[in-house]
């Protein structure tokens, strides 16, 4: 097995308005509260000085000018930041663990790596599809339209995001565990044959085969592969503490199994675990989930 010997760089992102619902800037720290430092250094990872991006945290009413998308010149601004941080990790060969944060921090994320990878791989874990547009958003709200951002769907983009490189090729995306897709996501999913794992899917095949095909495919050919796990993959029976939950999702065992089987392949070359909420879960359960399954994906083993 590939050894876990790699300096982390963990990066908050406290950013709650591209999802609109308050308390998602909270994540990070109820993430660390949670004992992230402590466990990976348990592990004898060498972590680097931690980095706090200062985004935007404002809760004006958000600028309608022309848009339907909410925040939008916040989200540009908060991406710029993070993906300057991120890039400078992962450039200075550090493993880039970005804690969020709505899932719209994924476009900061992915600016910053995309400029230092040109062919990188994407693992989604999510109960949504992300893949809305300015057209078809039935909220506004951009955490909605991450990944159709990454891979150069819609108005706003990566492109928009300076020092951002490439678009993630839809050939190397995966989706894992979905179960709430919007009917545009739906069509476009069918149209661009993007692979999405549905809960469906994972019922039938079993996370085993799911993971072996997903890493197959967001492995092909790409200097990297960037795992954006959004803990509203998670049934909220396990993780109740996300903006936007769905009943049905993976269990306990199949999250980590994920992450597990991530961990040997060797793969993954940055983390970010997006949509913790501490204000909608007081046991604080949630954090301490994001905090195992970063541990898992990065070489915890049982035995
Ligand atoms: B999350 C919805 N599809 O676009 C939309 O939590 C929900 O980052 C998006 O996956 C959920 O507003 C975004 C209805
Ligand atoms: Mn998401
Ligand atoms: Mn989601
Ligand atoms: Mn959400």
């Amino acid at each position: 097995r590939p050894e876990a010997a790699k300096k982390i760089q963990l990066i908050h992102a406290p950013f709650w308005l591209g999802g609109g619902r308050a308390g998602a800037e909270l994540g990070p720290e109820s993430i660390v509260e949670a004992g992230m430092k402590r466990q990976l250094k348990h592990m004898g990872l060498e972590l680097a000085e931690e980095i706090v991006v200062d985004v935007p945290r404002l809760a004006a009413e958000p600028a309608t000018a022309g848009t339907k998308m909410k925040y939008l010149a916040e989200v540009k601004e908060m991406a710029g930041l993070l993906g300057e941080q991120v890039h400078r990790a992962a450039a200075g060969g550090r493993f880039p663990l970005v804690l969020g944060g709505d899932h719209s921090i994924a476009i900061g994320t992915l600016a910053g790596l995309t400029g230092h990878r040109g062919n990188l791989g994407l693992i989604w874990f999510d109960a949504h599809g992300d893949l809305n547009t300015e057209e078809t958003t039935p909220s506004g709200n951009i955490h909605g339209m991450a990944l159709a951002a990454a891979i150069g769907r819609g108005g706003f983009t990566l492109a928009d995001i300076p020092g951002a490189g490439p678009f993630i090729r839809k050939e190397n995306v995966v989706i894992i565990g979905a179960r709430d897709l919007d009917p545009g996501e739906r069509e476009f999913i069918r149209a661009e044959g993007i692979r999405c794992f549905t809960m469906h899917e994972i019922d039938r095949m079993g996370i085993h085969a799911v993971m072996e095909q997903a890493i197959a495919i967001a492995g092909d050919g790409t200097d990297g592969v960037h795992v954006s796990f959004d803990l509203d993959v998670l049934d909220p029976l396990e993780a109740c503490g996300v903006g936007t939950p769905v009943p049905g999702g993976l269990n306990y065992r199949e999250a980590h199994y994920a992450m597990e089987l991530l961990a040997e392949s060797g793969l993954a070359t940055s983390l970010e675990l997006v949509e913790v909420n501490p204000l909608l879960d007081p046991s604080r359960r949630t954090s301490r989930l994001a905090v195992e399954l970063a541990a898992s994906l990065l070489g915890k083993r049982i035995l």
